[in-house]
């Protein structure tokens, strides 16, 4: 089975406004749709979430009188982004059924301490496309964390054991502290310190090679490709090779 991650960066406009880029989404939901083989979805936030996640702090846990409204409309908007989500692979053809995080998870401090995967290997056994996200959920220390979608990514390939965890994002692939596109990252986080922003409510581009080095630890490829060029993900689902970073453990 093959483990997909739409990035909220390919799917959706950065800004403070909750805007999908509506082609880029429709042209992933095409080049999903012809493949044969078992398919899990998860999606990030994008603007539909980490502005919102970031105003109200909530990376950090409950705060302020106006913590509780605010993990309420995260989870909102992102159902929102996740129902768009659903609506372009049904229009492609794709079987896709939405699997919530949030009752499905335990956060401790901020970490992803564990995933029920019953619902999704039910849903991929039934021949349904699972289709999970990035979200804000209740945390046993903290009151409310974030769970990204890149460590919903970890646990599903734990459980799922995927050949391929393929994380589609806004980038040609992971750029190195020369400035080129990494063709190949080995065991070690590059430094990648100097393209972070200044706080981000899941950790940037270095927590996301860290998921990926996890994933890649436990046993499938795993690879960073562009969602914005038409093409990439198809080409990469038929064994193509294009423009990507493949993350590797040996
Ligand atoms: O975009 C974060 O998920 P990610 C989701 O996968 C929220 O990091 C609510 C910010």
């Amino acid at each position: 089975m093959n483990l997909i991650k739409l990035g909220g960066s390919a799917l959706t406009i950065k800004g403070s406004l909750p805007r999908v880029r509506r082609k880029v989404l429709e042209a992933l939901a095409a080049e999903l749709s012809p493949f044969q083989g078992d398919l899990c979805l998860v999606h990030g936030g994008g603007s539909f979430g980490h502005p919102l996640a970031l105003a109200y702090g909530l990376h950090r846990g409950l705060r302020g009188d106006d913590g509780l409204m605010g993990f309420a409309e995260v989870q909102r908007r992102m159902r929102d982004l996740n129902g768009q989500v659903l609506d372009a692979l049904h229009a492609s053809g794709v079987p896709a059924v939405s699997v919530p995080p949030a009752p499905l998870v335990r956060m401790r401090g901020g970490e992803l301490e564990s995933l029920s995967v019953d619902p999704f290997r039910e849903a991929l056994e039934a021949g349904l496309v699972p289709v999970t996200f990035g979200d804000v959920a209740l945390d046993a220390v903290q009151g409310a964390a974030i769970c990204s979608g890149d460590d919903l990514m970890v646990h599903l390939a734990r459980a799922l054991r995927p050949n391929l965890a393929l994380f589609v994002a806004d980038v040609e692939g992971i750029v190195g502290p020369g400035g080129d596109v990494l063709e190949v990252i080995r065991r070690e986080v590059p430094d990648l310190a100097w393209r972070e922003p200044a706080e981000d409510v899941t950790g940037g581009m270095r927590a996301k090679v860290q998921c990926m080095l996890d994933i890649a630890r436990d046993g499938s490829r795993c690879l960073l490709v562009s969602g914005l060029v038409p093409g990439r993900v198809q080409a990469i689902l038929e064994g193509q090779r294009v423009p990507a970073t493949e993350v590797r453990w040996s």
